[in-house]
């Protein structure tokens, strides 16, 4: 099954030739995944642009997570949130939580290390009842933020950014595929051991497209069940 992989689109769907160029980079198929940043504040406007552009696209499901600049999925009333999905039901929204497609494992969630109160951010001591939830079969794992170590190096400082509890939970796991976005510039892919490493940034540090083609994997599942 082929899927295809983006992240951190933020202001890009406002812009006409930005939301056309990112748009023509896409190939359609059967999955498309969003890990996360579909706006820039995080109001319910700029999420309704960026849900009717997302849901547009030539893909038959499309899967997503929201990232720490999308408030409004934390702050808003729950009942909010579904009102304002049940209008795009060919999106798959995930909080801590999974679906399974044409047999294939998914399981997404927000939640990215304390960095000045953005939405979703959980200081050090709670992020592991997060991670903790991950369920062991997951054959593709979407988080916002990477791992540590691993396309999580900032640009200016060369740090490494990564959640170092994060990074031991995909030791347990072991998925098929970790997509994760967040830090812009670590875009790129990777494989250590079994596992493709996917920073799926379509913007780099100061939010302008990368324009590259973004990764399209084929993923079997872990455990197929008949
Ligand atoms: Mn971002």
């Amino acid at each position: 099954m082929e899927i295809t992989f983006i992240s951190d689109t933020h202001h890009i769907v406002s812009n006409q030739e930005d939301r056309d160029d990112l748009t023509l980079l896409l190939p359609g198929g059967p999955i498309l995944v969003h890990a996360g940043d579909m706006s820039g504040r995080g109001t319910e406007s700029e999420i309704r642009r960026f849900l009717d552009w997302f849901s547009s696209l030539p893909y038959m499901h499309k899967i997503l997570i929201a990232g720490n600049h999308d408030f409004f999925f934390e702050i808003a009333k729950p009942e909010l949130v579904a009102a304002l999905l049940a209008d795009y039901p060919e999106v798959t929204y995930l909080n801590d939580s999974g679906v399974t497609i044409e047999g294939i494992k998914f399981w997404g969630s927000p939640v990215t290390p304390w960095f000045h109160n953005w939405a979703f951010n959980r200081y050090p001591q709670e992020i592991e009842a997060h991670w903790d939830l991950i369920p062991n079969d997951t054959d593709v794992l979407i988080t916002h933020g990477p791992p540590q170590g691993i396309l999580d190096k900032t640009i200016r400082e060369g740090w490494s950014v990564g959640c170092k509890y994060l990074l031991k939970v995909v030791n347990r796991v072991n998925p098929k595929v970790h997509v994760f976005g967040h830090i812009h510039e670590g875009m790129g892919q990777t494989q250590i051991g079994g596992t493709i490493f996917i920073n799926a940034a379509v913007v780099d540090e100061r939010y302008h497209l990368w324009h590259n083609k973004p990764s399209v994997i084929n993923v079997e599942p872990k455990f197929p069940t008949f």
